[in-house]
């Protein structure tokens, strides 16, 4: 998509921390971060939100949570974190390209503000 931010750091048009990235997904570190690690991980294909995922998107999301799970390991988050999507203006979606973060690296609350 032409104007989103997201689609242009995964197509590396816009400077980004990569963190991990295959064909069909991209990680890359929050530029805010809300705890010591904070990586966004992304589909390079534009979906607004979880909220357009369909079942063909199964393997996407295997791909993504995979990806996630191993830089998880990777930084070394063995005591715990926390892997979330937030969808719409209530959950307080800022980006409008779907997107996981990935939080870990301290003590977190639940439930989440
Ligand atoms: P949200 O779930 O839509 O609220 O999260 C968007 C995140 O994208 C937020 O944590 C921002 O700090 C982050 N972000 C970024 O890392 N780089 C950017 O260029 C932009 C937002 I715009």
């Amino acid at each position: 998509m032409d104007d989103c931010i997201f689609c242009k750091i995964a197509a590396g048009q816009i400077p980004s921390t990569v963190v991990y990235q295959d064909e069909d997904v991209f990680a890359f570190r929050d530029l805010n971060p809300q705890a010591p690690e904070h990586i966004l991980f992304i589909p390079r294909r534009h979906l607004a939100s979880m909220a357009e995922l369909t079942p063909a998107d199964g393997p996407l999301l295997a791909s993504i949570f995979t990806a996630a799970k191993n830089v998880a390991h990777q930084l070394g988050l063995e005591q715990g974190y926390r892997f979330v999507t937030n969808v719409g203006p209530h959950a307080g979606q800022s980006v409008f390209h779907l997107h996981f973060h990935l939080l870990g690296g301290r003590d977190m609350t639940w439930p989440p503000g």
